[in-house]
């Protein structure tokens, strides 16, 4: 059985190919560069994260992208040798871009804007007459902003990086909400368009059509949707925006889910991650398995010692709306950052890592003499909390939506071990609702203060991202090291 999640932590909207026997699964990235992250598996159950798709600034644009802009749903594909990652990046000047590359861990291209394809969630398929660009029509800029046309297809030539006709009305669901996350896949005598619909939110399903072309006209499934968790009490929730891939086991289909946590009102402190089930076929059609909670065993530690600057390289880190070479230096075994904004600032400087278990630790050791800054674990510029260590002053701060608190000590002059940890909440009476997990933040060995993680969940931050943790200045310039993650689920 595949683990579940399959690819813990903030990695929403995954598209997966299968390619030189091996498989390739990307995820949406939003504001954080490097952007689109790459996972490699040979077998479906080890993935390694290889590379990321968007790592020069120059590809994406997302200086000044809003809370939740930037690079929404990509769909990977491979194609006479050549891969092919085609992605919106919203609320950017670039819309829809289509990058390749050779070597999916990269470099990638710099990226062709396609236009004439508006909307999101874009997926690029081929027959053997043209390529095709299917996605959904939710308009997000322009005099025609927030109104959803359904899914909607064009041909389009990707050398000119143009559509070739008018987009056309393309099968739209059971009519539950916000069709989205189309893929198109020829299997046999069928075209089969697979789609989101019902919403990211609890209502999240998969749904399916086929048909004799790539446009068309398609009949849906009649157990449609053939996926989702709404209306259960199974511990994954939300799962829809699926993309199917075929192995020698048979059929998996890869999607977004949660791990809300609490009794009546429940929460999803780690975010949209993604799981897989299996699929069999009966008379043409699809039938999922239950998306099962199935998480690796063991404890999962990373250890960050700064000797060289080749560590910022590594693609498991993040920043907001700059890349990590531009947010941090490393010498003479630290790794310094100058900042000039807080974490409630667009141009934060901050370097993190995803959250990938409900329990974690994230330890990191700094010295603040010359500067502010600290460890900081945030959704977004509005939804953060952090350690922040000044001088001999250790300030505890937590931000949420406008409202912010703060818990202050003072410690010996010189560097200080700064911690964040996080567990699920204690077992509660039955219906008892005991919110999302438990967060500790402390500074050497005092707790300086202990939070209600409810408040920092993909439900309550209204965020596509997810929580990412990490080491940040305010002000003047801070020094790390030890930059250590452990995580496990109980
Ligand atoms: C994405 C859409 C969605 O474009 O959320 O879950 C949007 N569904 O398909 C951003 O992740």
């Amino acid at each position: 059985m595949l683990p579940n999640p399959l690819i813990p932590g903030f990695n929403p909207d995954p598209s997966i190919v299968r390619a030189d026997d091996a498989y390739y699964l990307v995820t949406s990235s939003f504001e954080y560069l490097p952007g689109i992250p790459v996972y490699r598996s040979t077998d479906m159950v080890t993935w390694e994260h290889v590379g990321n798709v968007i790592t020069r600034p120059e590809q994406a644009g997302l200086e000044n992208v809003s809370t939740n802009g930037g690079v929404w749903a990509p769909t990977i594909r491979h194609r006479d040798g050549v891969f092919y990652v085609i992605v919106t990046i919203a609320m950017s000047s670039r819309g829809c871009v289509v990058f390749t590359a050779t070597d999916p861990a990269g470099p990638w291209s710099d990226g062709t804007t396609l236009e004439g394809v508006g909307g999101v969630d874009p997926d690029l398929a081929w027959d053997d007459d043209a390529a095709y660009v299917t996605y959904s029509g939710f308009m997000l800029n322009g005099p025609e902003a927030g109104r959803h046309k359904g899914i909607q297809q064009v041909r389009v030539d990707l050398e000119a990086g143009k559509a070739l006709e008018e987009p056309r009305p393309m099968w739209s669901g059971t009519g539950l909400k916000a069709p989205e996350a189309p893929h198109l896949y020829q299997r046999g005598d069928h075209w089969y368009l697979l789609i989101a619909e019902g919403g990211t939110e609890r209502g999240h399903s998969v749904s399916i059509a086929r048909g004799p072309a790539p446009e068309g006209p398609f009949v849906g499934h009649p157990a449609n949707p053939f996926l989702s968790a709404r209306g259960t009490n199974r511990p994954i929730q939300n799962t829809g925006h699926a993309d199917l891939v075929s192995t020698p086991d048979g059929d998996v289909l890869v999607m977004l889910g949660m791990r809300p946590l609490g009794g009546l009102q429940s929460f999803s402190p780690l975010g949209r991650e993604t799981f897989a089930t299996s699929l069999t076929w009966v008379d043409g059609w699809p039938y999922a398995e239950p998306v099962r909670l199935a998480p690796r065993p063991g404890t999962e530690e990373e250890l960050f010692r700064f000797a060289d600057a080749t560590v910022l390289a590594g693609p498991g880190w993040l920043s907001v709306r700059a890349t990590p070479a531009e947010t941090a230096t490393v010498a003479d075994g630290r790794l310094s950052i100058t900042g000039t904004a807080d974490l409630d600032h667009p141009h934060v400087r901050f370097l993190g890592r995803r959250q990938r278990h409900m329990t974690s630790t994230f330890t990191t050791v700094v010295d603040a003499r010359s500067g502010k800054g600290g460890l900081a674990s945030r959704y977004d510029e509005h939804h953060w909390f952090a350690l922040e260590a000044h001088g001999t002053t250790i300030t505890a701060k937590a931000h949420l939506a406008g409202l912010a608190q703060s818990w202050q000590i003072e410690v010996p002059p010189g560097e200080i071990e700064l911690r964040i940890e996080t567990s699920p909440p204690p077992a509660a009476a039955m219906g008892e609702v005991t919110g999302g997990d438990r967060i500790r933040l402390y500074a050497g060995d005092t707790l300086v203060t202990e939070l209600d993680g409810r408040y920092w969940t993909a439900e309550t931050c209204a965020s596509f991202t997810g929580r990412v943790t990490g080491m940040y200045a305010s002000g003047g310039t801070v020094s790390f090291t030890d930059f250590r993650y452990t995580g496990r689920e109980s």
